[in-house]
């Protein structure tokens, strides 16, 4: 069965894709916590960065190139941004296929709630 980011990733539920290429996809979040909130995701899920192995670490470097890329083009790149990744409950992963969150367009706070 499909995860709900493999869904987005093949069209099947809506989302502005920012950026879509063999490994991931980037689109904003569903409920944004900063004016930039954005998740990039593999294509291929992995639950959670804990669960990953050696063979995803062509796949984690990437998601993280492309998070900076993705900064770049929607013009946080300059003032900044923050990325996270939640894993397990107390982490506050709520969607259990690995997800980078890309955060700015404000002044982020430290540390996180
Ligand atoms: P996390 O809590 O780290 O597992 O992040 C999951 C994020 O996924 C959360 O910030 C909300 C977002 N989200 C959940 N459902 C959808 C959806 O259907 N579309 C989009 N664009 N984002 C979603």
């Amino acid at each position: 069965m499909k995860t709900l980011f493999q869904k987005i990733y093949d069209g099947e539920i809506p989302a502005d894709i920012i950026h879509r290429d063999e490994l991931c996809c980037a689109f904003p979040d569903i409920s944004p916590q900063a004016p930039t909130h954005i998740l990039i995701t593999p294509r291929h899920p992995i639950p959670r960065i804990g669960g990953a192995t050696s063979d995803d670490s062509a796949t984690l470097g990437h998601l993280l190139l492309v998070a900076a890329e993705v900064a770049r083009k929607v013009g946080i790149e300059e003032s900044g941004y923050r990325l996270v990744i939640n894993n397990g409950p107390h982490g506050g992963e709520t969607v259990p296929h690995l997800h980078v969150h890309l955060l700015g367009g404000r002044q982020l706070t430290w540390p996180p709630g």
